[in-house]
């Protein structure tokens, strides 16, 4: 890497990098010659149990599995940089903001909530979205998601909504679904998951990439500057590709055609340079101003609508360097949501402060002990002096004899500490001891239905569609019906629609009405739209492709960062229509429509006709336009014999142009035709464009 980047964490992780350079030796370091034969007693005997090479590697590899995470198991991390835009010391303490010259190393893991470590990526799931900012003052971890709520109000319903959306514990079937009984049993039983239920039947919960993301603190934090004076913040992450979805129906066929989609999608855009950005936003609320709403801001079931309190934009998350062991620094990373710096503290969410609790418990069992902060990726680049000593694989070799506060044998070290110190915010605590949940938490709809009311009519139709699957994979008829009564509670609209789509009868009118107001930020419609950088674009050849249609579509997307990629029925090259070759990037069936946000039939009769003889590239070009992907058909490519034909008999006779469909004809790939390809795929998909009676 290019040694400017390098940053503090990096450096600091210097002292545990290992390149292997032979020769090779045991544990102990004594030098081994044959590690393929066990030491026997003669050729044919039995192994001697003197054989300490042998012994040690195998109990080594026998112990070589930690726990799995008992949610967010599966995920994928970078490191990066966090840079504010400018110094926020009139809000906050907390040096990584206080300007745009401090520049602070992260580490971010994102992740799926429900399956297990080898899960995968395109399940129907919330993503984390975890940050550990390696500040001067100490680590701070900004544990969040890619959804504003949560399913629950109190940390302790946690361990009732993970056992029922987990696999079914009788016979540990589904892996990483949300559809199925218990899941939904628990939703109907307990309304304050309504809200969420919405995100997570909405396009939210298959992204594109983890580059096309949204995450958010979820809680309402407190910001705290050196006066003392506290702001309540929500903190947001905001994409600047813009946060775009899959298809549900695409995103299942991935889990078998590539489980880790996500995970490489990662990991190869900052292999190639294209480095995944966020801007961090702040929602800022006086202290004065706690009860100005009408739901509790200490609700994590609810949302302050931005157009009640703006984001105001703080700084960019940059990521743009891959680790370098999974295991090491992904897997063992350990966040927690008490790790705070000054300047940054918590509210009395009740979710908040049991997952204060949860963090550090879980580790301690996950990482085997009370030194995890020891492993490389937690340590923090903020120099670190305490008390705390021994501890299953303690790393650090306390010299001196003290190990107290105070003393004065050890020189009165590590002394206390005068400036620079965290200071929890002063505020007023008082009540009875109760086990309640408060008036102002009461109500589970109004932003249930605030967040339908704001999505576009093909967002709600996707998230109609999707309570049909899940509620349709519920065999308890009991659970669709009381899910559904639920619903009805959010809009009568939406409840009878997933009614008839669940064989149960449409509700009567529930107690809440539709109260008509939106917040429309929260609809995808209003992302960020236009970049083709890191799109993947496939263009279909066989022998005869004519050379130029292909340039004439791929110089210039290529250009603008778009990754295209030549897809043949072999591997290997194809010949050019004027003798020439062009080299395969990848062979039709070791590929499939749904890795590619865009697809195009370059010229070429005799390409064109070998590929209209061929079923995986039909089913390519059609499954593409199933899943609203941009298509181009240059010149005989527009003859490829899909059936039915693209687009014109797609279509009622509503007289809608090919260039509504997302369908580019053109007779030769010249500028106006890569330039209307390349605008459908900056605009992600073509959502009008209906698809129903297309069989892929
Ligand atoms: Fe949690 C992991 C996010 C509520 C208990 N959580 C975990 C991770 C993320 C979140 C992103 C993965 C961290 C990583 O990549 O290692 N969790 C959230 C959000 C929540 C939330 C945004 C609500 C606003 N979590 C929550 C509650 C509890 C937990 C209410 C317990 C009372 N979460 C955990 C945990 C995990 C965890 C069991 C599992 C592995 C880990 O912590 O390190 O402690």
């Amino acid at each position: 890497m290019n040694n400017d980047r390098r940053d503090a964490k990096d450096r600091a992780l210097d002292e545990a990098r290992t390149d292997s350079e032979g020769p090779l030796t045991t544990e102990t370091g004594v030098r081994v010659d044959d590690t393929d034969n066990s030491l026997t007693a003669g050729g044919r005997g039995p192994t001697l149990l003197e054989d300490f090479h042998a012994r040690e590697k195998i109990t080594h590899f026998d112990h070589e599995r930690i726990p799995e995470r008992v949610v967010h198991a599966r995920g994928a991390a970078a490191y990066g940089s966090f840079r504010p835009y400018e110094g926020l010391s009139d809000l906050t303490a907390a040096h990584f903001l206080s300007g745009p010259d401090v520049v602070t190393p992260v580490f971010v893991r994102f992740s799926t909530v429900a399956g297990s470590r080898g899960s995968a990526d395109t399940v129907r799931d919330v993503r984390g979205f975890a940050v550990k900012f390696y500040t001067e003052q100490g680590n701070y971890d900004l544990v969040g998601n890619n959804m504003p709520v949560f399913f629950i109000q109190d940390g302790i319903k946690f361990p009732d909504f993970v056992h029922a959306v987990k696999p079914e514990p009788h016979n540990e079937i589904p892996q990483a679904q949300s559809a199925h009984d218990t899941l939904w049993d628990f939703a109907g039983l307990q309304p304050e998951t309504t809200h969420m239920m919405m995100w997570l039947m909405s396009d939210r919960a298959v992204p594109r990439s983890y580059r096309t993301m949204q995450g958010f603190g979820v809680h309402t934090f407190r910001f705290v500057n050196a006066q003392g004076r506290g702001t309540f913040v929500k903190f947001h992450w905001k994409p600047l590709l813009g946060t775009h979805s899959l298809v549900w129906d695409e995103a299942q066929r991935i889990q078998g055609k590539d489980p880790d989609f996500n995970r490489r999608d990662l990991w190869d855009s900052i292999e190639r340079g294209q480095f995944p950005e966020w801007e961090l936003g702040v929602q800022l609320v006086p202290e004065e101003d706690e009860h100005a709403f009408d739901f509790d801001l200490l609700d994590a079931t609810k949302i302050i609508p931005e157009e009640e309190v703006p984001v105001r934009p703080v700084g960019r998350l940059t990521l743009n360097r891959n680790p370098d062991n999974f295991f090491a620094e992904t897997e063992q990373v350990a966040f927690h949501t008490a790790n705070v710096v000054p300047g940054i503290d918590f509210t009395n969410d009740p979710l908040l402060q049991a997952r204060n609790f949860s963090y550090l418990d879980t580790q301690l069992l996950r990482l085997g002990g009370p030194n995890f902060q020891h492993i490389p990726v937690n340590r923090p680049v903020a120099p670190v002096d305490h008390n705390q000593r021994d501890g299953f694989s303690q790393h650090r070799v306390h010299r001196g004899r003290t190990a107290y506060y105070p003393n004065s044998v050890g020189g009165g070290c590590p002394a206390l500490a005068d400036e620079g110190v965290y200071r929890h915010y002063t505020e007023k605590v008082e009540g009875h001891k109760v086990r309640e949940r408060a008036e102002s938490f009461k109500d589970h709809y109004s932003q249930a239905t605030l967040f339908y009311n704001s999505l576009a009519s093909w967002e709600r139709e996707h998230l109609v569609a999707a309570f049909r699957f899940e509620l349709g994979k519920c065999e308890d008829v009991g659970v669709r019906r009381r899910m559904v009564a639920n619903l009805v509670n959010v809009d009568a609209g939406l409840a009878r629609a997933v009614a008839e789509g669940v064989g149960v009868e449409p509700p009567e009118e529930g107690s809440a009405r539709n109260h008509g107001r939106s917040s429309p930020a929260l609809s995808q419609a209003r992302t960020t739209f236009g970049s083709v950088v890191g799109r993947q674009v496939a263009l279909l050849v066989a022998d005869g492709v004519d050379a130029a249609s292909v340039e004439g579509l791929r110089e210039p997307l290529a250009r603008d960062g778009a990754v295209v990629e030549l897809l043949a029925p072999a591997d290997g090259t194809v010949r050019t229509s004027d003798g020439g070759e062009l080299a395969v990037d990848r062979a039709l069936p070791t590929v499939s429509s749904v890795l590619y946000d865009a697809v195009a039939v370059p010229d070429g009769a005799d390409s064109v006709a070998v590929l209209s003889g061929d079923g995986l590239a039909r089913h390519f070009v059609l499954e593409a336009y199933k899943h609203h992907k941009p298509v181009a058909l240059v010149g005989a490519g527009a003859e490829l014999g899909v059936a039915p034909p693209l687009p014109e008999r797609a279509v009622t006779p509503a007289q809608r142009t090919r260039e509504e469909l997302g369908v580019v004809v053109a007779p030769e790939a010249d500028g106006t035709c890569a330039a209307e390809f390349a605008r459908l795929i900056g605009l992600h998909r073509v959502w009008d464009r209906p698809t129903g009676a297309i069989p892929a």
